[in-house]
C-alpha cells in the first residue's frame, strides 16, 4: 500500500470533442451522456478507476466555450475551470488536424494550473491519411510543453490501453480516496436525469437541447421481482417557452412516447431491472438565465 498512488485527472477540452466517450471507455462503464452535439455534459462527474497499484479519479468536464452569455454557459465553464485547480493531471482533449483559437484559448487556461499536460489527440478514426498526423503532432509539440501527445480514438477504443499507466505516474502517493468498486460520484438519480436528456438532445433539433433540463421528481425503488430490481422514476423535462413543450411532445404525444421508450430501455440495462418511466414536460420561462432555477437543478457555482 505505500507505493499506491492516487489523485484526479482532469478531461477537458472543446465541446464535443469526445470528453465523456473517452470517461465511458477508460472505465468500460457509462457514467456521462454522450451526443454528436456540442454542450452536452453541464456537469463535473466523477470517473472512478481502480487498479491494485492506483486510484485515478478521472473528472468529466463541461466542453470550454466562450461567445454564450447565458448564466448556465458560465456555471459550466466555471465548474470546468474549477476542476482545472484540484487537478494533479489534466488530459486536454483534441480534435485530430483540428486547431481552433478555442483550443488555444483552453490551452492557456489549462497552462496557468500548471501541472503535467497529456495531450490526446482524439477521433484518428476519421483521418484517412494517417501521415497527415505526423505534421500535427509537430506543430502540436511546438504549442506546449505536454507531458505526452497520444492519438487515440475514444469511439472506437484504440490506443487506450496505456493511458492509465502514463496518468499514474503523474499522480501523488496516497491511499485511494474511494471504495474500490466506486465508479462515480454521481448517484442513480442523477444518471436517469441524464439519460432522458441524453434522449431528449439526440432526437430534438438544433437549439433546442441547450433549454432543456430535467428533474428527477420521483425515484422509487420497489420490492425486486422475478426479473430482478423494480424502479419507478417520475422525470420533469423543464422547458423555456411554451412553443418548446410542444415541439418536445411532438404530434399525438408521439416523440415525447419514443423518448421515454429509449430512455426506459437503456436505464434497464444500467440499472439491472425494470423501469417505469413517466415524464412530464413543464415551462420555466429562461430557466437557464435563473440562478434559483439552476441551483434548482443542480447546477454548482463553484
Ligand atoms: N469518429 C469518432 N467520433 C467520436 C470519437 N469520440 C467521440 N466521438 C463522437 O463525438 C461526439 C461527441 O462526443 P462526447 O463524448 O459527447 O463529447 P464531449 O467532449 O464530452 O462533448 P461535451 O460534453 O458537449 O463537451 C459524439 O457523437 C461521439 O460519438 C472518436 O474517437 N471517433
Ligand atoms: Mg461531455
Amino acid at each position: 500500500m505505500s507505493e499506491h498512488r492516487c489523485g484526479y485527472a482532469a478531461i477537458v477540452g472543446r465541446p464535443n470533442v469526445g470528453k465523456s466517450t473517452l470517461l465511458n471507455a477508460l472505465l468500460g462503464a457509462k457514467v456521462s451522456i454522450v451526443a454528436p452535439k456540442p454542450q452536452t455534459t453541464r456537469h463535473r462527474i466523477l470517473g472512478i478507476l481502480t487498479t491494485p497499484a492506483s486510484q485515478i479519479v478521472f473528472v468529466d468536464t463541461p466542453g470550454m466555450h466562450s461567445g454564450e452569455r447565458r448564466m448556465m454557459n458560465q456555471f459550466m465553464n466555471r465548474s470546468a475551470t474549477a476542476s482545472l485547480a484540484d487537478a494533479d493531471a489534466v488530459l486536454l482533449v483534441l480534435e485530430a488536424l483540428v486547431w481552433t483559437e478555442e483550443d488555444q484559448r483552453i490551452l492557456e487556461r489549462v497552462q496557468r494550473v500548471n501541472r503535467p499536460i497529456i495531450a490526446l489527440v482524439n477521433k484518428i478514426d476519421r483521418v484517412r491519411d494517417k501521415g497527415a498526423l505526423l505534421p500535427y503532432f509537430d506543430a502540436l509539440s511546438k504549442r506546449a510543453h505536454f507531458a505526452d501527445i497520444v492519438p487515440i480514438s475514444a469511439e472506437k477504443r484504440t490506443n487506450l490501453q496505456g493511458l492509465p499507466a502514463l496518468v499514474e505516474a503523474h499522480l501523488p502517493l496516497s491511499p485511494p480516496f474511494y471504495p474500490a468498486d466506486q465508479l462515480t460520484d454521481r448517484n442513480e438519480r442523477f444518471l436517469a436525469a441524464e439519460i432522458v436528456r441524453e434522449k431528449l438532445t439526440w432526437r430534438l433539433r438544433e437549439e433546442l437541447p441547450y433549454g432543456i433540463a430535467v428533474e428527477i421528481e420521483r425515484f422509487e425503488e420497489q420490492e425486486p421481482g422475478a426479473a430482478g430490481r423494480r424502479i419507478a422514476i417520475g422525470a420533469v423535462i423543464w422547458v423555456e417557452r411554451i412553443g418548446q413543450k410542444a415541439i418536445v411532445i411532438g404530434a399525438g404525444g408521439e416523440r415525447l412516447k419514443e423518448i421515454g421508450r429509449l430512455a426506459r430501455l437503456e436505464l434497464n440495462t444500467l440499472f439491472k431491472g425494470t423501469v417505469h418511466l413517466e415524464l412530464w414536460v413543464k415551462v420555466k420561462e429562461n430557466w437557464a438565465d435563473s440562478e434559483q432555477a439552476l441551483r434548482g437543478f443542480g447546477y454548482e457555482s463553484p
